[in-house]
């Protein structure tokens, strides 16, 4: 049976198992990859067992969060438990794990289909990994760990880019300053976001000129596949580039239109005003949070640019 679940239980739900696989959304973003590492670490540190698989490659920048569980990798173990995190459905993992195991979902995305036997869904919180701090880190036994205290801390400013979205909410800030105690911001600025080369650059004066508008406010930029193959940055580099844009005084509603395989596209949808993009991007078959929502459609590019437009300049 689907069932919601109480803080009170799924903690104890999880103290109380043994053998974990945990997973997160294929194309992992910083909230994904930090809340993944930050389960397994924390499931280690209490003596479990555990396993983790994530699919799609995982941004170079990012690669030192999961570089100390390399060795946990899951290759077909026996599992008792799996865990999703930061996933509106099981399909969103790009992987199928076909054994019996118990299934737990932790996730804070409006659109979360409550697809697993245990679901704890947040969408007031910012991240999963904001989640996963007031599930797991006013324990004593995490205190002193200053590792996982900065995954979580990664998970929060990835998701709310760097605590200045609509979702950074006062709740937010404290556990930003409980962290901070331990964690330099300033470092993991450093370290996660000066990171930008000519390369970068030059790509970023590429996009300013495919930018269209579309009036209403509504923008967008679309890139062919053989756009996307000629491109040396990789795809999260490329997103980063687009979110620079979301800065464009009057801008309502961008949207990204990249064609990653062959009469495959992926639209990531991203707004400021009340427009709930969740909802328009659920007419498609997507979803994501109100103001940024993605979805993949398959067609021709211009086809699917076409009846985007249309769709999202109902709603301006
Ligand atoms: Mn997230």
């Amino acid at each position: 049976m689907k069932t919601k679940i109480t803080k009170k239980k799924i903690k104890e739900f999880i103290l109380n198992s043994n053998n974990f696989l945990i997973t997160a959304h294929k194309n992992p973003d910083l909230d994904a990859i930090s809340s993944l590492s930050f389960m397994v670490n924390f499931l280690l540190f209490n003596k479990k067992q555990v396993f983790w698989k994530m699919i799609s490659p995982i941004n170079p920048k990012f690669k030192d969060i999961i570089a100390d569980i390399k060795k946990y990798k899951y290759s077909n173990q026996k599992i008792d438990v799996v865990v999703y995190l930061d996933c509106t459905s099981k399909e969103r993992t790009g992987l199928t794990f076909t054994d019996n195991s118990l299934t737990v979902n932790i996730d804070h995305h409006p659109s979360n289909s409550f697809f697993c036997n245990f679901n704890y869904v947040k969408p007031t919180r910012s991240s999963t990994s904001e989640i996963l701090y007031d599930l797991f880190c006013p324990d004593k036994t995490i205190s002193d760990n200053i590792k996982l205290k900065k995954y979580i801390l990664l998970g929060i400013i990835g998701d709310t880019g760097f605590l200045k979205y609509e979702n950074t909410t006062s709740h937010t800030f404290k556990i930003v300053s409980e962290i901070t105690k331990d964690v330099s911001i300033f470092d993991i600025y450093k370290k996660y976001y000066q990171v930008m080369t000519i390369e970068h650059y030059k790509y970023f004066s590429y996009l300013i000129k495919k930018l269209t508008y579309a009036g209403n406010g509504l923008y967008y930029i679309a890139l062919t596949y053989n756009e996307l193959l000629n491109c040396k940055l990789s795809y999260d580099d490329i997103s980063e580039l687009f979110a620079l844009f979301r800065d464009i005084k009057g801008a309502r509603i961008l949207l990204f239109f990249r064609e990653y395989e062959p009469r495959n596209v992926r639209i990531n949808l991203r707004g400021n005003d009340d427009i709930d993009l969740n909802k328009i991007a659920n007419r498609f078959g997507g979803g994501g949070h109100e103001k940024a929502a993605a979805v993949t459609l398959q067609g021709s590019l211009n086809t699917i640019i076409k009846k985007v437009l249309n769709i999202v300049g109902e709603s301006l």
